[in-house]
């Protein structure tokens, strides 16, 4: 008998925010019909927003591609005010798809702007929820920090009136690093009540880890631009483990598994469960015979649909 085996994460996979997300734009192609535009890719899923985009989505980045009397659907990443008020000025009917616990970050840094703190962000630069959070605020008024290193180079106006937030999807480990790197240079920093990294973002991070202790190596299902999958590759490669990601099954490569016995197996936020199959079942194939599941936290959190969009589909 072989033993080789396959472990899958737990929790792994959709998240309450992508789930509301994908919802929100099906819902309005049923109420409204096809084209519905959204801005930037609904979630950073290729499988997710290519079925879309054949039921009639066009993701777009620009508002200037959208015309007049459209529907038009922000991504769960959400959107910085600049867009959000171009969007309402053309009259579009607008639906926000932006993850709840975004939009509670969106709201924490206009709370501390009204209190007259200076901002500074934990996030990558360049991705669009870094782009919408710091766009709740004038172009230049929020710092960012995406290393550890980048704190040393802060010019800030006042050291006593200082916060700090940050993107939901990071690596727990790194940004409580840049955590105290951010309160020893400005011990007055003021810190977010709770930890701004979301629930999901955290429990996946857990599962990888628990999954890397027991196995040779590890697969995340994820697509390239997915920041929280890439964090899932990332921790469980710091537990020197070789891990992978993976868009889909085609893209794994038998050379990886050579002499590993057993495989850990999970799947980002934006990652569909069916993707996830096609994986396993394609090491299945490759004569890892036993499937078992690891437990973990049980996720019960939901978000609301937008209420036009609620009610039986
Ligand atoms: O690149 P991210 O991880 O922020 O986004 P993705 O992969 O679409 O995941 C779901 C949306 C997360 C928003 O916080
Ligand atoms: Fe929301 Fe977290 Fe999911 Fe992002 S990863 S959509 S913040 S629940």
């Amino acid at each position: 008998m072989s033993n080789k085996s396959i472990l899958l994460a737990n929790p792994r996979g959709f998240c309450a925010g992508v789930d509301r997300a994908i919802s929100i734009v099906e819902r309005a192609l049923e109420r409204f019909g096809a084209p519905i535009y959204v801005r930037h890719e609904v979630v950073h899923n290729k499988f997710v927003v290519d079925n879309l985009r054949k039921k009639g989505a066009i993701f777009i980045e620009n508002l200037d591609d959208v015309p007049p009397d459209s529907t038009l659907i922000y991504s769960a990443h959400g959107v910085s005010k600049a867009v959000q008020q171009e969007a309402m000025a053309r009259g579009f009917r607008i639906f926000d798809a932006t993850c709840p616990l975004v939009t509670k970050v969106h709201k924490e840094v206009s709370r501390l702007d009204e209190q007259g703190y200076q901002i500074i962000m934990i996030g990558h630069k360049g991705h669009p929820e870094v782009e919408g959070t710091m766009g709740q605020l004038a172009p230049g008024t929020m710092l960012l920090v995406e290393t550890i290193e980048d704190v040393a180079g802060l010019h800030v106006n006042d050291e006593a009136k200082l916060a700090h937030v940050s993107q939901t999807t990071l690596s727990v480990d790194e940004t409580s690093g840049i955590i105290a790197a951010l309160q020893q240079r400005f011990p007055q920093i003021k810190s977010p009540h709770k930890e701004d990294i979301c629930y999901a973002t955290t429990n996946r991070q857990e599962a990888v880890k628990k999954l890397a202790a027991t196995c040779d190596i590890v697969v995340v299902v994820g697509s390239p631009n997915s920041s929280n999958s890439n964090r899932l590759r990332e921790v469980a490669a710091l537990l020197k483990i070789e891990a992978y990601m993976v868009d889909n099954a085609d893209c794994l490569q038998s050379e990886w598994f050579a002499g590993k016995s057993k495989v850990g197996i999970t799947a980002g936020a934006s990652a569909p469960e069916v993707l996830v199959n096609e994986v396993v079942q394609k090491i299945v194939s490759w004569g890892y015979a036993t499937i078992t599941e690891n437990s973990g936290v049980e996720e019960s959190i939901m978000f609301v649909l937008p209420k036009e969009l609620r009610g039986s589909s």
